[in-house]
């Protein structure tokens, strides 16, 4: 059976999480909703023997139900249609109960602080170079947070080379994620996830369509799952655990990894085999590089469209005097990428992994942050023989 659970250890850590432990952990073997059921029915064939024979007997379940006056959605949300008809699919589409889903849906509460954020004005970056990437590079490549990489990779290197060994994604990959992500989770947010969903998935037009769909499997997963959905907290999104997995990541990739019969998201190892799948499972090429320095000559590089959507052969760059600082096939196609470095601008050629890391992210300097902190995990753990006496050929020490 599926948990998701708050583990001992963090508690200390995780204040707000604590009652997350106290509520899943005692889901685990025994549902309650088996239970409530079983009294039900043995209620009503108690209440079918004490009713005399000349008044209406309730004989089952649905004809009770029907009898009981309907739980009416009251709260921030009760005017709300959306809210309604996703109270109505979940009942339809996965056989969830309405007055349990209307009663949790009355207890939502928006997080107007929420709407703030990400209604606020965007700002065009000024024209560069302005050394946006030094800055966001400074954020996370960090020599603490490279320090603490490298005892979390100590701590868990055998979970670490298992998920290798399984999907192919080199520990140090898995370890600059979770670092990025939660600082190896010290910082796994604080927000109870299911106001956060519901606050974007029913007051932020802009992405309504793809909360609605979060906030729908984040429902289901507390049924199938057995959880209070007012008991997770994660960051002001609904991403969760040391890997930040939103509901749907949840369902697709994350896996029980420490075989204990629950996939934990605050569980290190259940994270470090859920990253890596969720690696594997966008594509992740095991032994391939992720990105390599490019050399510039003439301005042309700067009018080309640059970022990790784009795909360019490595000869047509050549032409324009784009070139890779390490040999590649040169039938490869690449993504270039433009990083406005303090200084200047910093050119790179990213390869399919690349693409790969930026399905955690849509973004390039997160992929980039994330390649960076891993090449520097490796580099502080294992120096630079590693990649030739892991992989064989050493083509990927230049990454
Ligand atoms: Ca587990």
């Amino acid at each position: 059976m599926l948990q998701l659970r708050v583990p001992r250890m963090r508690l200390s850590a995780l204040l707000s999480c604590a009652g997350v432990l106290a509520a899943l952990g005692g889901c685990a073997s025994d549902p309650p909703a088996a239970k409530s059921e079983a009294a039900t029915e043995d209620s009503v064939v108690a209440a079918e023997a004490r009713v005399p024979a000349s008044r209406p007997v309730v004989t089952n379940a649905a004809a009770a139900e029907e009898a009981a006056p309907p739980v009416v959605l009251t709260g921030e949300y009760a005017a709300y249609p959306a809210a309604r008809a996703l109270v109505d699919r979940l009942v339809r589409v996965h056989g969830l109960d309405r007055a349990e889903l209307t009663r949790a849906f009355s207890r939502l509460q928006r997080q107007e602080w929420i709407l703030d954020l990400v209604n606020r004005p965007h700002v065009s970056p000024a024209p560069g170079p302005t050394g946006a990437w030094t800055r966001y590079r400074a954020r996370f490549i960090t020599p603490g947070r490279i320090d603490q990489g490298v005892r979390f990779w100590r701590e868990h290197a055998r979970s670490l080379e298992r998920a290798e060994a399984r999907y192919g994604v080199p520990p140090w990959y898995v370890v600059a994620i979770i670092g990025v992500e939660t600082h190896y989770g010290a910082n796994v947010g604080r927000h109870k996830v299911i106001n956060c969903l519901a606050t974007l998935a029913f007051d932020f037009p802009r992405r309504s369509d793809y909360f609605r769909g979060e906030l729908e499997t984040f429902m289901v997963m507390a049924h199938d799952e057995g959880f209070d959905p007012f008991e997770p907290v994660g960051s002001y999104a609904g991403a969760m655990g040391l890997g930040q997995f939103m509901p749907s990541s949840f369902g697709r990739f994350a896996v029980d990894f420490d075989g204990d019969g629950r996939r934990d998201l605050w569980d290190p190892e259940d994270a470090i085999g859920s990253v890596a799948n969720y690696l594997h499972g966008q594509g992740w090429r095991a032994g391939e590089g992720v990105a390599v320095r490019a050399d510039t000559r003439g301005g042309a590089a700067r009018a080309l469209k640059a970022d990790y959507t784009t795909s360019y052969s490595l000869s047509a760059l050549a032409r324009l005097g784009v070139t890779s600082r390490i040999p590649l096939d040169g039938r490869r196609e690449v993504s270039l990428l433009r990083l406005d470095a303090r200084g200047g601008y910093q050119y790179w050629l990213g390869l399919h992994n690349f693409y790969v890391i930026t399905r955690y992210n849509h973004s390039t300097y997160y992929a980039m942050a994330v390649h960076q902190l891993a090449d520097a995990l490796r580099k502080r753990r294992h120096g630079s023989n590693i990649l030739t006496r892991r992989e064989g050929a050493g083509a990927l020490s230049p990454f």
